[in-house]
């Protein structure tokens, strides 16, 4: 059967071969409409994912140290009496929620969408506050609305320039581009070029024309320059649904690349070349994701991301970044739900960091949960996320956790997360699991829709993300005659289904048979787009390339995109003087970014021993030039120390990152006591989280900024 790979956001077709409920095989579906065959390791471990006998089949109950299994109705009458209790007492936000990474890639995402309305908590954190915040809000901002978000039709553009990203390992995020590394390799055999912006020599860097090693956090310096350069040489095509020109030039006036040279790491006659080359180009586009949304510029980064290839004519149009036309508009179900996007409507208590659309920062997650006083967190729900590993400053995160109240976890696994839980909920497996996918077709490098089935009948009392989402959402209803409310629900959402609710928003969605939206190109004789047609087709329906759509689909009141709001133009990095070099004060000499690997995703993927295999991968990486002025060689045991905190782990040297950056990946440090991943624990690695500072954020957003980590490296005693 043919379905998709849920694991990243390229979600690459896969044909799943099976016999008497056992999975024999998993390989690339060439009838793909987007991966066209590619599968990446991680899609052939959807099998030891599936069977691994320490994934969890049952909701867990602990009792003192120990879990003891118990069933789906004891777990929901457990989770409704304790949540509901703590609300009563301490009143609504004090119970809150963290919806990690993989919510986004099946139902569950609109499932949450239930339970954060029944909640009505400010406590609600998510992934993307370590993620993409800064994208959304630079979106909001000047489109009106944080899903408006550009994808680069890397497919059809003459110059690509990525800045922190590295799409030939994450297969593109935030534009899902399956089988990346071709892509990236088809914009040069073309005759196209490609520039790689990245402290570190990457995977992607060595596909490309051009590798260039900026320092961390430069970026908007680099990019202040570059635009500085196109307005001095006339080099700009204003469309004209842009407004505020004029203050874009004023700011860029003085950012001369002489200026920002020094700041970035980058001498003035090479920017000069990238921002010519750039503007020149037949068509271009400008790429950032988590390296520069992983600063305290990170929203200013996007910004002018997005005013490079907007003053350059290369928004919205082929070989630029554009929009798609995706079968849900998922931008238009949330201003159902929840009204106009929103920033800034209310604040952490502690840190006050700002909402963004009813989601806190998960910067300030941890000190919500400990900060005494009303609105403090006592009871949380965790979904499909691991915290305790993926926020900044783990120990705090990991206290924070234990001091709850009650803790409940929808997790396939007992993670260093979920072994502190009070309750553990487990969906099914990947494979058993059937859904039309509603979020990455926003993203997608072409139109499209798809449809997964389960390639694995799950067992009968068996559910999924949807059902324990909006379960838990049952349980939350309280007051007078609730009981019979819930009861009511229960039954209701026994006939109300994901597909069903899939399928009405593809009706009404903007290839649905009412709209009237461009960009919809459903072959001839066939109009509108339905769910069961969508279910029809295996490898899923190609609905064309990305098509223009500006003005139309902007919200901003003018309709017209903003190039420059004020809160941004405030936001501005000052215009670099003189800057550091060498030896900071505190003693904290290098800056710490972190790195991807294909067969590792976030922090789960390391209980399959294919995914663990091989030389160690949770190392520190240093530039040679560093190591020698430390005494240090590959393979000794190095002491990482920040302002936070130290991990010890193996170095690794190597000049494919720039002098002063040591690297290190997230996801790793399974040494916890009490999780239950064998393989995972036998090569723990460390939790590089345990260095990051939750007080490092992105001003605007509040994202969370571990990019700026300023760290030490000695031997370990
Ligand atoms: N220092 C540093 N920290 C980072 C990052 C970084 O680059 N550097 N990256 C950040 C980014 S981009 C992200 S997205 C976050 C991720 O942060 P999180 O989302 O908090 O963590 P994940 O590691 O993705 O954990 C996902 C959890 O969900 C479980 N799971 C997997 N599939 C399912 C499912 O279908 N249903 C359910 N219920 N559970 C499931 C897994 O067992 C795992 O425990 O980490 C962030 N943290
Ligand atoms: N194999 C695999 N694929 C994944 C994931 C995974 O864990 N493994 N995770 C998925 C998730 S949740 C996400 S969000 C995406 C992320 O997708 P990407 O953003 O493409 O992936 P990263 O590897 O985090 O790339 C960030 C790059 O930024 C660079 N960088 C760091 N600091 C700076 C800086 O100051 N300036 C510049 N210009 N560059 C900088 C880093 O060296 C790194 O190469 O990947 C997704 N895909
Ligand atoms: S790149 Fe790998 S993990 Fe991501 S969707 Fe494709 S097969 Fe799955
Ligand atoms: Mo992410």
């Amino acid at each position: 059967m043919q379905r998709q790979c849920p694991l990243c956001e390229a979600h690459c077709g896969i044909r799943v071969t099976v016999q008497d409920d056992v999975v024999l095989r998993i390989e690339g579906d060439p009838d793909d409409v987007l991966s066209r065959g590619y599968v990446c390791p991680k899609g052939t471990a959807l099998k030891a994912l599936h069977e691994d006998p320490e994934r969890l089949r049952t909701p867990l109950r602990r009792v003192g140290d120990v879990f003891e299994e118990i069933s789906w109705a004891e777990a929901f009458d457990l989770a409704g009496r304790r949540m509901r209790a703590v609300r009563r007492e301490h009143g609504r936000d004090a119970v809150g929620a963290y919806f990690g990474n993989p919510t986004a890639h099946s139902t569950a995402v609109l499932a949450i969408e239930g339970l954060k309305k029944v909640l009505r908590s400010r406590n609600v954190f998510s992934a993307a506050s370590i993620d993409q915040f800064p994208q959304y809000l630079a979106s909001e901002l000047m489109f009106g609305d944080h899903t408006i978000l550009p994808i680069i039709d890397i497919d059809h553009t003459d110059h690509l320039l990525v800045l922190g990203a590295n799409p030939a390992v994450s297969n593109g995020s935030i534009t899902t581009m399956p089988d990346a590394r071709r892509r990236v390799k088809d914009v040069v055999a073309r005759g196209g070029r490609v520039v790689v912006v990245d402290p570190r020599r990457t995977e992607t860097a060595r596909l490309a024309s051009e590798h260039v090693a900026i320092r961390p956090g430069g970026d908007p310096h680099l990019l202040l320059a570059m635009l500085h350069v196109v307005f001095r040489d006339g080099l700009d095509r204003v469309p004209v649904w842009a407004s505020g020109l004029e203050d874009v030039r004023r700011v860029v006036a003085d950012r001369t690349p002489e200026r920002a040279a020094a700041a970035c790491g980058i001498d003035a006659p090479s920017i000069e070349r990238l921002a010519r080359d750039f503007a020149l180009a037949r068509s271009a586009v400008a790429y950032g994701r988590l390296g520069v949304c992983h600063h305290t510029t990170g929203t200013v980064t996007h910004w002018l991301i997005n005013v490079l290839n907007v003053v350059t004519g290369n928004l919205d149009r082929t070989g630029g970044a554009m929009f798609t036309t995706p079968p849900v508009d998922l931008g238009r179900v949330l201003r159902l739900l929840w009204g106009a996007s929103s920033h800034g409507t209310y604040r952490s208590r502690g840190a006050g960091l700002p909402d963004l659309n009813g989601e806190l920062p998960v910067a300030a997650m941890a000190d919500e949960m400990t900060r005494p006083g009303p609105g403090r967190v006592r009871a949380l729900v965790v979904a499909s996320g691991n915290p305790a590993l993926s926020i900044p400053d783990g120990r705090a995160m990991q206290e924070a956790l234990q001091g709850l109240d009650f803790l409940v976890c929808v997790d396939l696994y007992l993670t260093e997360t979920s072994r502190l839980a009070d309750l553990v909920l487990p969906p099914v497996s990947q494979l058993e699991r059937s859904e039309l996918d509603v979020v990455f077709p926003a993203f997608s490098v072409r139109n499209n829709a798809r449809w997964s089935p389960r390639a694995i009948e799950p067992a009968p009392d068996a559910l999924e993300d949807w059902d324990i989402l909006l379960g838990l959402a049952t349980e939350q209803l309280a007051g007078p005659g609730s009981g019979v409310l819930r009861r009511v629900v229960r039954r209701v959402l026994r006939v109300v289904d994901a597909h069903q609710v899939t399928s009405l928003l593809i009706l009404v969605g903007p290839q649905g048979p009412f709209s009237k939206a461009r960009g919809s190109r459903l072959p001839r004789g066939r109009r509108g787009l339905t769910a069961r047609r969508v279910r029809s087709i295996p490898g899923g329906i190609d609905l064309g390339p990305l098509e223009p759509r500006l003005p139309g689909i902007l919200r901003t009141a003018d309709r017209t995109v903003h190039l420059a709001p004020a809160e941004l133009l405030d936001a501005l990095p000052p215009a670099p003087t003189g800057v550091r070099l060498g030896a900071e004060a505190d003693g904290f000499d290098l800056q710490l970014i972190g790195r991807r690997h294909l067969r590792s995703n976030n922090s789960w993927l390391h209980n399959v021993p294919a995914m663990v295999k091989g030389a160690e991968r949770c190392t520190a990486l240093m530039h040679p030039d560093d190591a020698a002025a430390r005494a240090l060689s590959a393979g000794d045991v190095v002491e990482v120390t920040s302002s936070v905190g130290s991990v010890r782990l193996p170095l690794d040297v190597s000049d494919e990152v720039r002098p002063g950056v040591v690297s290190i990946p997230h996801g790793w440090g399974h040494d916890s006591e009490g999780s239950r991943w064998s393989t995972a624990s036998a090569r723990p690695g460390v939790n590089v989280n345990l260095l990051t500072d939750s007080t490092l954020v992105d001003a605007l957003s509040g994202n969370a900024a571990v990019n700026a980590t300023r760290v030490r490296v000695a031997q370990a005693p």
